[in-house]
């Protein structure tokens, strides 16, 4: 059974200053990964870029849709994505799992109708091997765009589709998809369904957010959760937790 995760870059790292990991975040997140993993559980780790990507993208001008052809400021992206890759394999490590990291940019690409196509053989063949897989996003190279940004979503649907994932889980600052009163919505199943507390989806591929989450994880076999950290145990306990969408 696998079970793919993402850790939001906004849960592990501190969004309002550059380069920094919410350590005491980070570490509680691995503790229960590696509690886990010592009962047997079989996962693939997934993060996002929080204070450490968005920064440096945003100073090279470089998003999902818009890239770039400055090898030195997609290099500046990926390596900052890199130094953030390294504190969760440090914290991983500290909590008995034996990570090893999976960089998109050499793993993937963007192919000229701007899909992603993400080769997962080493994954594949570390999980068996009894290692943990760890991806983040990062930059990709892309058909006519020179570079882009791959979100650490985007990497888990990729994955969750190739690996025939069991369960998924996105582990956010919130406690789910919100409705107007505030309360996490249980189940998604249309994109209709929530389009009024999404705010509509124009600007979903452009903004991501979580109308881009949703949309992009209704297109799964799998269910998969949104949820915040204080549900990380349930989900890790029992496949699902706080908003699920299926
Ligand atoms: O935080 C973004 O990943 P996300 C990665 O999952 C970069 O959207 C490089 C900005």
């Amino acid at each position: 059974m696998t079970t793919i995760l993402k850790l939001g870059g906004s849960v592990i790292t501190d969004k309002d200053e550059p380069e920094t990991v919410d350590e005491d975040a980070l570490a509680a997140a691995a503790e229960q990964i590696g509690e886990f993993v010592a009962e047997g559980g079989e996962i693939v780790v997934v993060h996002g870029g929080g204070s450490f990507g968005h920064h440096h993208a945003a100073e090279h001008g470089v998003s999902r849709t818009d890239g770039s052809h400055d090898g030195a400021g997609l290099l500046a992206i990926h390596r900052a994505m890199g130094r953030l890759n390294d504190a969760v394999l440090d914290a991983l490590a500290e909590s008995g799992v034996d990570p090893l990291p999976v960089a998109p940019l050499a793993a993937g690409f963007r192919d000229a109708d701007g899909n992603v196509r993400l080769a997962d053989g080493s994954v594949r063949t570390m999980l068996e091997e009894g290692l943990v897989p760890v991806l983040n996003g990062d930059v990709i190279a892309s058909a006519g765009e020179g570079g882009t940004i791959i979100s650490g979503d985007t990497v888990v649907v990729a994955l969750a589709a190739s690996l025939d994932a069991d369960r998924i889980g996105l582990c956010s600052t919130v406690p789910g998809v919100l409705d107007a009163q505030g309360d996490a919505i249980a189940e998604i199943d249309s994109f209709e369904s929530v389009a009024d507390v999404l705010g509509g989806s124009e600007s979903t591929d452009v903004t991501g957010g979580m109308a881009g989450k949703v949309r992009s994880l209704l297109g799964l076999e799998t269910p998969a959760s949104i949820f915040d950290p204080e549900s990380l145990g349930e989900f890790l306990d029992t496949g699902t937790a706080g908003t699920v969408v299926r």
